[in-house]
């Protein structure tokens, strides 16, 4: 098989780049390792950027997002039994978005199938060939037989535990890497959100953040150990923790419900420099990881894929190739920008194991000063609503 595209991964890199070129005329075709069902099915991310949703629209991938999504105007930073709101909309001008990773996957898996662009599920990439001339391979295994996709370029968007990366030769390769002494364990509950906005809870005891999928759905994190076994956490033992890093605050009451899954995820952050090597372009989390705080390795996934399909349809309709040569350095600005943000959230929120009482006053010292003063609280909203896209 042959197309000018070939894509590694449909999470939502390789998905809107698909959906990219597509609508203008490129050739291309997804190479997935995982079934159908368990890419629509995999729970992570929740939150979008105007800017990701303005992406998703444009092409033609918003319809049921804006069906279903609740918009946000702002979130809340708890700590010191004080409640600090953060008015994202007044102080920036735009929102963020509420809508599950894996019903935007579901969109866009659907969206492109439907328009005929070819995506093999169960077929796992096992190696590039010729990454440096003009028409690389993947080589891919599909329904038990050795398959070759050859193409102009190859997208690596296949996460971080793929393949790409590892074409970079060693020399030029240099990962970036900070892994926290902390993780998340994340539950998804048939319950009515706590607040109508996103509770950030700093609290002696570890972070918790209350977030949500629908009016009756909640999505809730505590911080853990990285290493923690989600089955030594009874339901009502991850109620009670809930209930009392949230604290005491007139009208504010804990929701709870059923809980439907749990999960560890430890946290790190990553970055992969250089971003592309020969004629294959890293996208995403095959790039970079961010601790999920600041809620930005979906949208930077997004802004990756706004630059690569814009250089790649220059290249095709102008046969201009500036933008493909400096790909990489103009994703890293947005993304040292992001990693930036998304430690520093993390940091400012999170109790460090080996914190002192010094740490401690330094911390809320820090959270009051961003949340009452104006231009702190513009600093955080401006990056967390997200910086507009680079051109
Ligand atoms: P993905 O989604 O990991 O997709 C990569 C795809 O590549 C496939 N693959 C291969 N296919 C073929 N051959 C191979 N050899 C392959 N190797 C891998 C995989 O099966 C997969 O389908 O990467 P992508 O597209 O770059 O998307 C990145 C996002 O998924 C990720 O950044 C976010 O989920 C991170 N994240 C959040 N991001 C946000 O923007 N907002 C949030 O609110 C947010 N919350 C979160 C998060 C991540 C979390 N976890 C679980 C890490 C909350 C959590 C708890
Ligand atoms: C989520 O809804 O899953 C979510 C929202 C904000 C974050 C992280 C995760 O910072």
């Amino acid at each position: 098989m042959q197309v000018q595209v070939g894509i590694i991964g449909a999470g939502p890199a390789g998905l809107l780049l698909a959906r990219m070129l597509h609508l203008q005329g490129i050739s291309c075709a997804i190479i997935e390792s995982r079934s159908r069902a368990y890419a629509e099915g995999r729970v992570r991310a929740g939150l979008l950027e105007q800017g990701s949703v303005d992406l998703l629209t444009e092409t033609g991938m918003g319809e049921r997002l804006h069906k279903e999504a609740l918009v946000h105007d702002g979130i809340e930073l708890i700590f010191n039994g004080e409640r600090h709101r953060i008015d994202l909309h007044e102080l920036t001008g735009r929102r963020v978005y509420i809508y599950g990773q894996q019903e935007a996957v579901k969109d866009m898996i659907a969206i492109n199938l439907a328009a005929g662009v070819p995506i093999y599920f169960e077929a796992e990439a096992h190696k590039l060939e010729g990454v440096e001339s003009t028409k690389p391979r993947i080589h891919y295994r599909y329904q038990g037989k050795d398959e070759v996709l050859t193409c102009d370029y190859i997208a690596g968007c296949d996460g971080f535990h793929g393949i790409c990366r590892e074409v970079i030769p060693p020399a030029l390769f240099k990962g970036h890497d900070r892994i926290y002494p902390f993780g998340w364990l994340g539950i998804m509950a048939e319950a009515k959100p706590t607040s109508d906005e996103l509770l950030y809870c700093r609290h002696d005891r570890g972070f918790a953040l209350f977030t949500m999928r629908s009016e009756s759905v909640s999505r809730c994190y505590l911080q853990v150990p990285p290493d923690e076994n989600p089955d030594d956490w009874s339901d009502d033992r991850i109620w009670s923790e809930f209930d009392t890093r949230l604290g005491r605050h007139e009208g504010l009451t804990l929701s709870t419900g059923k809980i439907l899954m749990k999960g560890v995820t430890a946290m790190r952050s990553f970055v992969t420099e250089p971003m592309q090597f020969g004629r294959m372009f890293l996208a995403g989390d095959a790039a970079h990881i961010v601790p999920p705080t600041g809620a930005k390795g979906m949208n930077l996934a997004i802004a990756d894929i706004y630059v690569l399909a814009r250089a790649l349809t220059s290249f095709y309709k102008k046969n201009d190739s500036r933008g493909l040569e400096t790909y990489g350095e103009t994703c890293l600005r947005r993304v040292w920008r992001a990693q930036h943000f998304s430690w520093w959230m993390t940091s400012m929120l999170h109790i460090s194991p080996d914190g002192n009482p010094f740490d401690h006053k330094r911390q809320l010292a820090e959270l009051y000063a961003v949340s009452t003063s104006r231009a702190g609280q513009t600093y955080l909203a401006e990056n967390y609503v997200g910086l507009p896209f680079e051109t």
